[in-house]
């Protein structure tokens, strides 16, 4: 197992740490065998059940996911920023057991306790929640014994379930299984070039696909390198980390990188331990790619383009200048099975835009409890939404997206599940929601209201703001809350009648509507 591995070679060596505390390789394996214990023998967790987790970038994370895989459950991987409504529904799509957090001031798992008791087969629901100002957060649930439960899953067992960036409402859960993520995260660690000394920053939400494997958190413990959890964006916060920590290997989503090379902060701190610096989640201009080396002086800039999934793209730490600004890499494997295909679905020359199919040894052929089999081809490709050109050496430029799908600063909203939402206001008719290009977050989410004609003759047509109340109330993530709101009276379509919401895109550029 990768954690009894890593502890064996690196026992004394610091794995993980944040600002509250560290701790070794020894000390994170012992510290997630005693939480295994509790979640058996305590929480009465069973191998193959399911436990939604969510927390910011602590240690504690760290000593649960292990734990979770050590009694062979498997962990949902919400995310810090998810909302009530977004952590509810979780729960109750993967059927879960169990819910592990630490306590902040939004109490979810107070609230989730009021209304999830029982699993569907009748057995308690528990909501395991650490203490985060204590020495030791998760002190309450641990037994005294670090041995191993033995209940780890076998490697063709999933692992855990990972969330889609969803299309179609609210985000389809991936099962990846042991032995196909663990091969794409050793040979992401690999292609990273992390090793025992490396020291990998985590800046972006734990839990995110990107920050766990690609290298990630699993690749730093496959490397026995030290992780340094990173509790803020912001430029001084992170240039101060990886001044003071020693930083190696940092992973960040475009906007973040934009941000830092527009702050005042850049220049001003000694980062010239960092040798690689991660970029992926959504596009990075080539513009912006050319100027991080005046940031990060000797870094190399790796471009990652992957996806849940399964697919990851890298460009290789020894590629030309051209290839490391201008494209989004190419596959951890040579056997990834890239496909490049018109609207017919019939693969295109190289250089020649298309959207692209994937199917491989760690891409998922299925999402979990069979969901979505239209996102599928019938032999096995799964089609990423994705279009790309592909060069004849393999690399992929990411050129744009056929699925509704936005990309708001690497955080994906799928445009069905906000909507939804907002019809279930009374005063709302109809709503729409589309992504438009956005200097800072690289795109940002827009929503088209049009009232109920009850609300307009009685003159309560919601205005944006307290139509942006309504979704924050009903507890979706922050990140999901439209950043505008236009009340129309229809909207545009297309010859076939569908909402035409290219037109709506086009219009926010020059807004003829009621403007908030
Ligand atoms: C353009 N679009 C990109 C890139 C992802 C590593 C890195 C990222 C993710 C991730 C991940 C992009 N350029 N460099 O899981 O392991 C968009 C594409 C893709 C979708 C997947 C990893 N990198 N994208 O972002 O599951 O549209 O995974 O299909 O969140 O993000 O989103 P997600």
């Amino acid at each position: 197992m990768l954690l009894e591995d890593a502890a064996q070679r690196r026992g004394a060596a610091e794995a993980v740490r944040d600002a509250r505390r560290s701790l070794t390789y020894t000390e994170l394996l012992d510290g997630s065998r005693r939480v295994a214990g509790a979640l058996v023998e305590r929480y009465g967790l069973r191998p193959g059940d399911r436990a939604v987790v969510q927390f910011p970038n602590v240690v504690d994370y760290v000593e649960v996911i292990f734990a979770l895989f050590d009694a062979g459950v498997l962990p949902v991987f919400a995310l810090a920023s998810h909302g009530i409504a977004d952590i509810t529904d979780l729960v109750e799509r993967s059927d879960a057991a169990a819910f592990l957090t630490v306590a902040d001031d939004r109490d979810h798992a107070g609230a989730l306790a009021q209304t999830r008791s029982t699993t569907s087969d009748g057995r308690t629901f528990h909501c395991i929640v650490g203490d985060p100002d204590a020495a030791d957060p998760l002190a309450a649930h641990r037994v005294d014994a670090a041995s191993s439960t033995g209940r780890s899953g076998a490697p063709s067992d999933i692992a855990f379930l990972q969330l889609s960036g969803g299309t179609t409402g609210a985000p389809k859960l991936i099962g990846r299984t042991h032995d196909d993520y663990l091969y794409s995260v050793r040979a992401s660690a690999e292609i990273c070039g992390l090793d025992a000394t490396s020291v990998f920053g985590v800046v972006l939400p734990v839990s995110h696909n990107f920050t766990m494997s690609s290298p990630g958190i699993l690749g730093a413990v496959h490397a026995g390198a030290r992780i340094v959890m990173v509790d803020a964006t912001d430029a001084r916060t992170v240039l101060d980390a990886v001044a003071t920590q020693r930083i190696t290997h940092l992973s960040a989503v475009p906007p973040l990188v934009a941000a830092w090379l527009d702050s005042p902060e850049a220049g001003r701190h000694d980062v010239s331990s960092l040798t690689v610096l991660g970029v992926g989640g959504a596009k990075l201009a080539r513009a912006q790619a050319q100027r991080v080396p005046g940031l990060f002086g000797s870094a190399t800039l790796q471009q990652v383009f992957g996806m849940a999934e399964g697919l990851v793209n890298y460009t290789r730490l020894d590629d030309d200048p051209e290839t490391i600004v201008g494209t989004q890499g190419r596959p951890i494997s040579p056997a990834d099975e890239v496909r490049v295909v018109d609207a017919d679905g019939q693969p295109v020359a190289d250089g020649v835009e298309g959207a692209l199919q994937t199917r491989g040894p760690y891409t998922i052929r299925n999402y979990w409890g069979g969901a979505s089999p239209e996102s599928f081809t019938e032999d096995g490709f799964y089609r990423t939404g994705d279009r790309v050109v592909r060069d004849e050496r393999g690399y992929v430029t990411v050129v744009g997206r056929d699925k509704d799908q936005i990309n708001r600063a690497g955080e994906k909203i799928a445009p069905a599940e906000i909507e939804g939402v907002l019809v279930t206001h009374p005063a709302i008719r109809d709503a729409s929601v589309v992504g438009v290009p956005d200097d800072r977050l690289g795109e940002r989410s827009v929503a088209y209201i049009i009232p109920a004609a009850a609300a307009v003759a009685g003159g309560d047509v919601p205005d944006p703001i307290a139509v942006r109340g309504f979704l924050r109330e009903s507890g979706l993530a922050r990140f999901k809350i439209p950043d505008d709101v236009f009340i129309v009276d229809d909207f545009p379509t297309t010859a076939v009648g569908k909402i035409s919401k290219n037109s709506q895109r086009a219009s926010v550029a020059t807004p003829a509507l009621d403007d908030p």
